[in-house]
């Protein structure tokens, strides 16, 4: 037998996110810190995940609650300060556990120094850190971009005349990764942390992060109507994706690269990228000019629940792989509405096997593990700056931000006070402490599935078939060259007649598995 290379763990591991508002409140302020995520590190440990991605920790005005950063250096005070972190960080590292930050490269905070400094004077040395334009001819914004979170991306500054460009909130402009400056800066952050021990980022929006010189319209979309975000009335054409922004992420990659040979750990690279499979593979870069690891793959998020839909979409994204690229797959986010209010919660089990047995690197969203479904959020209680911009449209993000309910003690053992956002109404039955007696819960099963995939080769690292199966049922081979197992997921609330052979290894159901049979709701893992 020939020996065969340590596959790294990012490709082996699981990632686990955590949103640091939401975890855990140590000093009862009624959000999370990093005491209180170093508290719970256990839970971590005991859920078999590999590493963990923390949500921006740094010091933040909070209008995007921490995707608006005014330190990149730094530690949210709200949050701890650096020595809790480099406690949390060591905590992290002694229970084999990898740690990475989030990198918000797109735009800072509108009260970071930076911007302060780019803003008091068209001469300003950093006024060209960002991006600041002229009004367009006949007065009026620049161009006709709209930002994300709803209106012009455009923002009029009187003091100096000129509109500066934002993506996102106008508290969040947009930095220029043209300014060699900036970018200089930027890479001394990302070796700050590096520095400090963390074993990679997850960057934001980083297909945002160059824009087209000229700045021109972005064309109109056809298909927009008014159901939809006010952002997709354009293609961002000229916004995102530009060719620049691929030989900085391969710069990223380098430092990363420098880092990893230094110390013989290797760092990692998730890039949030939502663009077309064609498009969207670009971000792994080449072989010998490699960008992210993982350009983070959403599209089990933004998928009907279908096993045809499925089956087309792992077929799809696995042939638009180039061959060096290691899949990876996400189901919930902070942003995304929870997998279990979108398919119930029979389907959410299906769905944690789905996750954790599709070839690639899986990220599980805090909270899944417990089933968090729906939670309803009063008017009176909404703090998503998205959400309170464009009212209405059901694209809320505070329902997936809610806080983890740890046990049946007032406010779920999350808080000693009323937590920022409202807790998942059923907490007192729906919480860690309760699963973790049950057997059938969510978290067992979620548990039993890492274990499996710790266990099994092939689930981890093996090559992935997918097999023809009767409507309703997706079905796929994981496999290496010592083992073969069957994952067979009933997408179906009706029992479906297939004849499977061999050893049932794990069931999203309890009681023995029907031969002849996938019951109800069923996914089943055959050996
Ligand atoms: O999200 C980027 C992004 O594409 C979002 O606009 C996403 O489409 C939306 O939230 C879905 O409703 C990242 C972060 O994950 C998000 O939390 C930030 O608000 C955003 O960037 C700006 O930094």
């Amino acid at each position: 037998m020939t020996a065969r290379p340590v596959a790294p763990w990012w490709k082996r591991g699981v990632i686990y996110q955590i949103y640091p508002r939401s975890f855990q409140d140590s000093n009862g302020d009624g959000v999370g810190d990093l005491a209180g995520i170093e508290r719970r590190l256990d839970h971590v440990v005991a859920l078999g995940v590999d590493a963990i991605w923390l949500s921006p920790i740094f010091p933040s005005p909070m209008a995007d609650f921490g995707y608006d950063v005014a330190d990149y250096t730094g530690i949210e005070p709200m949050f701890g300060d650096l020595a809790a972190f480099d406690r949390l960080l060591a905590a992290i590292h002694a229970r084999g556990l990898k740690l990475l930050l989030d990198f918000v490269p797109n735009h800072s905070s509108d009260r970071h120094p930076w911007f302060i400094e780019s803003r008091s004077s068209r001469s300003s040395p950093k006024r060209d850190w960002y991006i600041w334009r002229d009004p367009a001819p006949g007065g009026g914004p620049p161009n006709n971009w709209i930002s994300d979170f709803g209106g012009s991306s455009w923002e009029w500054d009187a003091a100096t005349g000129q509109y500066y460009l934002h993506a996102f909130l106008a508290s969040q402009p947009d930095l220029n990764w043209r300014n060699p400056q900036l970018r200089a800066a930027m890479m001394r952050v990302l070796r700050f942390w590096f520095d400090r021990g963390v074993d990679g980022f997850r960057i934001d929006v980083l297909w945002h992060i160059v824009k087209a010189e000229g700045f021109p319209d972005n064309p109109v979309n056809p298909a927009w109507h008014p159901g939809i975000t006010e952002r997709d009335r354009l293609i961002q054409l000229h916004s995102t994706d530009q060719i620049e922004a691929h030989a900085i992420a391969a710069e990223f990659r380098a430092l990363a690269d420098e880092y990893g040979a230094k110390t013989g750990d290797e760092r990692v690279l998730i890039g949030e990228i939502f663009l077309p499979n064609d498009r969207h593979a670009r971000w792994y870069g080449t072989l010998e000019r490699p960008q992210v690891h993982l350009p983070f793959n959403f599209q089990l998020i933004e998928t009907g629940w279908d096993a045809a839909l499925l089956r087309r979409l792992i077929a799809d994204y696995e042939a638009s792989l180039p061959a060096h690229g290691w899949p990876n797959w996400v189901i919930g986010s902070h942003d995304a509405p929870r997998i279990a209010a979108r398919v119930g919660e029979a389907q959410a089990r299906v769905a944690a096997m789905l996750l954790l047995t599709l070839r690639g690197t899986p990220t599980l969203y805090q909270g899944d593990e417990i089933g968090i479904g729906e939670v309803v959020i009063p008017p009176d209680r909404v703090r998503d700056p998205q959400d309170l911009r464009q009212p209405g449209i059901g694209i809320g993000r505070d329902r997936s931000r809610t806080p983890m309910p740890w046990d049946t003690t007032r406010f779920a053992g999350f808080s000693a006070v009323e937590p920022w956002l409202p807790l998942n109404p059923d907490w007192p039955t729906r919480n860690v402490t309760v699963q973790d007696g049950d057997p059938g819960s969510m978290l067992l099963l979620y548990r039993a599935l890492l274990r499996l995939r710790r266990r099994e080769a092939a689930l981890e690292l093996g090559d992935i078939v997918l097999v023809d199966a009767p409507d309703g049922v997706l079905a796929y081979r994981r496999t290496d060259d010592r083992r073969q197992l069957l994952v067979l997921l009933n997408l179906t609330s009706q029992a479906i007649g297939l004849d499977w052979h061999g050893v049932p290894l794990l069931s999203t159901r309890d009681g023995a598995p029907v031969p002849g049979t996938l019951r109800a709701d069923e996914g089943l893992i055959v050996a």
